[in-house]
């Protein structure tokens, strides 16, 4: 099939003028038969990626710039996001409107945004192969959450645990927001045919109204939406506060003591590892009554690779004091890479990534969009 032309080859002689016709059409064959070829190829090649692209599935997850990226956020989200971005068609939002429920100083928060987005990729989040945005930046985000507030019942945003504990935590400003918080947060999901939602353990009771109202939206106008599921770490999705381990470590914890940022100095993680909360006794042994210590030894676990038996024999012995040094020295090693890199990302490198970043998501966005205009009769 591939000498279909014969071509024959050309003496020394043959290169005169009176040739010249002869030459051009075996030259014109010659190319013509090599652009077949690879034209063919090509198209292999596209079909291909097509069907292999048909089967990657869309993640989406998103975190909001309201404080200092912490150990939670990177082990139960960031650095799960990361592992993803190679098999999947991945989205990763910096959910700046989900942060006005809460009062910020926009000289601040304009700040908090771009440090957001350093973080993303010195956590090793790759705006080459995944898509990097600000929600503000894509409108579709705010209305289609109106459009989910008219099939979403209050009741089952009253339910909520975050907006329980939210309310509690901002007395002064309990906002409409606040309470509608779940209603955005399922338009960003559902917006771009999400199937998977990476998060930590305290975002699953969103995830799961993000598909109640999904469901709702499709039994009232036919099938709209694909239904997404949260993607959880089970290690890493809860990780505690180092004050408080009864408590979720919070980028709005009241006291810094709560969390290790990942931003944080060496001298500032010695230390919140030093005072760290401990239980009763000394020993460096995993187990569920004591959670302090089993926090640790996570953490410990989650920085090193190590397996919390192997831990546990490592420290036989040993006291909390020789534990929480080592720890202290381990997050430092292992943040370093992350802050250098973190510490050499310009702001102008940063609007060229939201610029691209916006166009992406809005192109989905916008599509989607349409043909929900469409379904609901505006
Ligand atoms: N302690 C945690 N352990 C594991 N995962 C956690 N996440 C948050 N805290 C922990 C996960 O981090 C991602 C981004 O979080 P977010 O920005 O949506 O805010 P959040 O869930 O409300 O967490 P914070 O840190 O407590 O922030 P504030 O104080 O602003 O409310 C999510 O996937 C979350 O599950």
């Amino acid at each position: 099939m591939y000498n279909i032309y014969i071509i024959p080859k050309l003496t020394k002689n043959q290169h005169s003028i009176a040739f010249y016709p002869k030459f051009a059409i075996i030259t014109l064959y010659k190319f013509s038969y090599r652009l077949y070829r690879f034209l063919i190829i090509q198209s292999v090649l596209l079909v291909l990626i097509r069907i292999s692209a048909s089967f990657m599935s869309i993640i989406y997850s998103a975190a909001q710039p309201t404080g200092n990226i912490h150990l939670g956020n990177y082990f139960g989200a960031i650095y799960n996001w990361a592992k993803l971005q190679d098999d999947n068609e991945c989205i990763f939002g910096i959910v700046d409107l989900h942060s006005l429920t809460v009062k910020n100083n926009p000289t601040e928060l304009r700040k908090r945004i771009y440090d957001l987005a350093r973080i993303y990729i010195a956590s090793g989040i790759d705006p080459k192969k995944s898509i990097i945005y600000r929600q503000s930046d894509v409108s579709e985000h705010a209305e289609l959450a109106w459009i989910l507030n008219c099939v979403t019942p209050i009741a089952e945003l009253e339910r909520m645990t975050q907006y329980k504990d939210k309310s509690a935590q901002h007395k002064q400003n309990i906002n409409a927001g606040l309470l509608t918080y779940p209603c955005l947060m399922a338009a960003d999901i559902i917006l771009y045919n999400t199937k998977f939602v990476p998060v930590g353990e305290d975002q699953v009771q969103h995830v799961e109204l993000a598909r109640t109202i999904a469901k709702k939206f499709n039994n009232q106008y036919g099938d709209t939406f694909i239904l997404p599921k949260s993607k959880l770490n089970k290690i890493s999705a809860r990780i505690m506060g180092l004050d408080d381990p009864t408590k979720k470590m919070s980028k709005s914890a009241t006291s810094e003591y709560n969390y290790i940022a990942l931003t944080d100095s060496p001298e500032t993680i010695t230390k919140k590892i030093k005072k760290a909360v401990t239980d009763n006794g000394s020993e460096i042994h995993y187990t569920l009554d004591k959670p302090a210590i089993a926090n640790l030894m996570t953490i410990y676990h989650l920085i090193t690779g190590l397996e919390l038996k192997e831990i546990q024999s490592r420290f036989k012995g040993k006291g909390y004091r020789d534990f929480k040094t080592d720890l202290a020295d381990r997050i430092i090693d292992f943040l370093k890479p992350i802050q250098e890199k973190f510490n050499a990302i310009e702001d102008n490198e940063l609007d060229l990534i939201f610029k691209s970043g916006a166009k992406q998501a809005k192109d989905i966005a916008s599509k989607k969009l349409k043909q929900i205009h469409q379904t609901i009769g505006l």
